[in-house]
């Protein structure tokens, strides 16, 4: 927990920035009077409705590993703060992948809700994303479903969910009040988790391989951090790249691992790494992923057009005299990194004690 100083710091600093860019709020003397009598009084402080929305737009901006920050300033704040009982704060996640997906025309959008207070930590979301497949390990050692969904799927069976034992089980959202306390779990309905099944606009066996994926990527397991005030319970989507779900959800040895099947059925040789049959299967898949999508009429992007749009963001932030700091690991794509404009430059060094900020959540 942060300090009574630490947090009045980073209060101060918080509502300045948020004056400094919203000239017309006029001078942040009186508010950050008022911030400083509140923390004194109560050990914390509420932001308005404008801070707390200014505040998830820069942390987004801030997020140094996010190749898709160009449209930050247009994210959805919804402002849930009121909201702490686990069944309203699962109620209001469905609500949130309703509104977000908005029949397929993805909308970035982000649900805020209550924060810690001191000595009072707020209710967490346990899954990674509101939407992610399930994975079981089989006797033999491999899995079925996602591995990436393992240790989420055997909590809530341990809580009594009842899994399909499938492929595409999406995991029922599990919200926990407290340390101590047995997190609930909730059904996903399925008319909040939209889902794409995969085929290739070439090769017809492609649906065959009873390929799916979902269409908003939300994630759900990391806390939100403005002036101090920590909000650990605040889901944010916007929409895929391709090459998430082509290139490494569907592809890396320890997820799908679907290169071997789709290199088989295109009739590749696959008796040595030389023939680059893996390469050949990943351009496949990746181009069945972009089609599915578009097919479906599921806001998605391609890396190309994602890398040039990320281009165009730092530009005007340069012209705003902000510096972009990013993480070149994380922002080049996994597969044709050097066909985009992305690769072939360095970016501003990341600052981690940058805020407002998106936090890996520490433990309770
Ligand atoms: C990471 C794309 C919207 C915050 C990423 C990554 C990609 C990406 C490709 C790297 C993920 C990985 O390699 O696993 C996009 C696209 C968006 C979008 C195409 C479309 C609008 C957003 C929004 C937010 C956000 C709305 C927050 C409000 C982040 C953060 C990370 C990230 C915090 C790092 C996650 C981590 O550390 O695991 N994004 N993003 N992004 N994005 Fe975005
Ligand atoms: N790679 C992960 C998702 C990480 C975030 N990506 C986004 N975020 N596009 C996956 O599920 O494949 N977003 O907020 O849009």
């Amino acid at each position: 927990e942060p300090t009574a100083g630490s947090v009045a710091g980073l209060a101060v600093a918080f509502v300045r920035q948020y004056h400094r860019e919203h000239p017309a709020a006029g001078d942040p003397a009186d508010r950050v009077r008022q911030v400083l009598a509140d923390l004194e009084r109560t050990g914390g402080y509420r932001h308005t409705p404008d801070e707390l929305a200014f505040g998830a737009r820069v942390a987004w901006r801030n997020a140094a590993r996010c190749i898709g920050r160009l449209y930050w300033q247009s994210l959805v704040v919804r402002d849930l703060r009121h909201v702490e009982d686990p069944d309203a704060v699962a109620e209001a996640c469905f609500d949130h992948l309703r509104a977000a997906t908005n029949g397929g025309r993805i909308r970035p959008t982000i649900t805020v809700f209550a924060p810690d207070r001191p000595g009072r930590p707020a209710a967490r979301i346990l899954n990674q994303q509101l939407v992610r497949y399930a994975g079981y390990r089989e006797a033999d050692g491999g899995w079925t479903g996602d591995p990436a969904g393992g240790d989420l799927a055997a909590r809530a069976r341990a809580l009594g969910w009842k899994s399909g034992g499938e492929r595409f089980d999406v995991l029922p959202l599990l919200v926990q009040t407290g340390p101590g306390s047995e997190p609930r779990w909730y059904e996903v309905p399925d008319d909040a988790a939209l889902q794409v099944p995969l085929t290739h606009p070439e090769h017809r066996w492609f649906g065959a391989l009873g390929l799916r994926w979902y269409a908003v990527p939300a994630i759900s397991d990391m806390t939100l951090e403005i002036g101090g005030i920590r909000y650990p319970a605040a889901p944010f989507n916007g929409w895929y790249m391709g090459t998430e779900i082509g290139a490494r959800n569907l592809a890396d040895a320890d997820r799908y691992a679907m290169l071997a099947a789709v290199a088989d059925r295109l009739g590749l040789d696959t008796s040595s790494d030389r023939t680059l049959w893996r390469d050949r299967a990943l351009v496949e898949l990746n181009i069945a992923v972009l089609h599915s999508f578009q097919a479906a009429g599921v806001t998605i992007a391609d890396h190309h057009t994602e890398s040039e749009r990320f281009l165009r963001h730092i530009a005007r932030e340069r012209r705003l005299g902000r510096p972009t700091p990013a993480d070149w690991s994380w922002i080049v794509p996994p597969v044709s990194g050097g066909l985009t404009p992305v690769y072939h430059r360095y970016y501003d060094p990341v600052d981690p004690a940058q805020r407002p900020a998106f936090l890996a959540r520490p433990p309770w």
